[in-house]
């Protein structure tokens, strides 16, 4: 059996305080549960910081009932992906029907049988604990541990909204290993991949404010996302990004500038507008990059 399992964390939405204490006895030992008793809680912690894994839902409730709560978790991009049973005395064939089609994996009847409701729950987890995981490794890349361009895409979206809304500054560094090609000739392959884990590594330890991102961009191309981070401050950290690789002394007796492997970095400062979409902050430190790389190489522009 699955040990992993533990952490997970289980919401029980139902307006019956005995309904609330009778399943949460049964799901305890096993697993965190939270409660909430009507529509408007349940949303609110669907949509925290903390979501849960599993969210079991009575039907009739005032207000908001099960069907229509369960219709707006699943429309939403942040909480669609929670698994939803219906814990129900609605026994009919339809009602059941009505539930599936809104998108709930499961639905169980009441009075229900205590085991059958914690394996289905067991069950449950379980695929979403895979899904998870699944999710997660889509997101990193293979060879360096960090987030690869599809994270960084995402995040960007997100952190771009948000400094929108905030009228903040964002910031975003473009790095390209320099005359990485002539040290794949000379060192080997294998050496290039252990040079490129040693540049992420860098880059992870000199981008570590909460809300900063790194990623693999592709091939021997870095990016970094610095919210709330005006020119100053964004070129200041690709300065030390770029000095950090350089003290690192990584033998590149090939390379035309350096003995050792250095980096170009590009860097762009925007306050978002709802006219200019993100891409435009990853266009203009690609172009920096680019004057990085006509100047001589090993340094920072923005
Ligand atoms: P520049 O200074 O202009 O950036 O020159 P460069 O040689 O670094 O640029 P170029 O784009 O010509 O070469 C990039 C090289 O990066 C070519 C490719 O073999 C290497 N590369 C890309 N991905 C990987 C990888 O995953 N592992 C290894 N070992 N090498 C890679
Ligand atoms: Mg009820
Ligand atoms: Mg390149
Ligand atoms: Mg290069």
């Amino acid at each position: 059996m699955d040990t992993m399992k533990k952490d997970q964390t289980i919401l029980v939405v139902d307006d019956s305080p005995v309904n609330i204490q009778m399943l949460g006895q049964l799901l305890k030992n096993e697993w965190t549960v939270k409660v909430a008793t009507n529509g408007k809680t349940a949303l609110s912690i669907a949509n925290s910081d903390d979501p849960p894994d599993l969210i079991l839902l009575d039907v009739m409730m005032p207000e908001i009932d099960g069907y229509k709560i369960c219709e707006i978790l699943k429309a939403s991009e942040a909480t669609k992906d929670i698994p939803v049973i219906f814990v129900t005395a609605m026994s009919q064939q339809e009602d059941e029907a009505k539930g599936l089609e809104l998108g709930a994996i499961d639905y169980i009847t009441k009075p229900y049988h205590a085991s059958i409701v914690k394996a289905r729950v067991r069950n449950h987890l379980e695929l979403k604990q895979y899904r998870d995981l699944l999710k997660d490794a889509s997101l990193i890349d293979g060879l360096t541990g960090i987030p690869n361009r599809r994270r960084f895409d995402e995040v960007l979206s997100t952190e771009w909204k948000r400094s929108f809304r905030d009228g903040k500054p964002i910031s975003v560094l473009m790095a390209d290993i320099d005359y990485f090609k002539r040290y794949n000739d000379h060192y080997g392959h294998l050496e290039g991949d252990e040079c490129l884990r040693k540049v992420a590594d860098c880059l992870r330890k000199t981008l570590k404010r909460p809300g900063d991102l790194v990623a693999r961009y592709g091939g021997e191309e870095f990016v970094g996302i610095m919210p709330m981070t005006g020119e100053d401050g964004a070129f200041t950290i690709a300065e030390s990004f770029r000095k950090a690789i350089e003290a690192m002394e990584i033998e590149h007796i090939d390379s035309p500038i350096s003995e050792v492997v250095t980096i170009s970095v590009g860097v762009s400062t925007m306050i978002p507008s709802d006219k200019v979409e993100a891409e435009k902050l990853v266009e203009k430190a690609d172009n920096a990059l680019y004057e990085a790389k006509k100047a001589g190489r090993n340094q920072v522009k923005k």
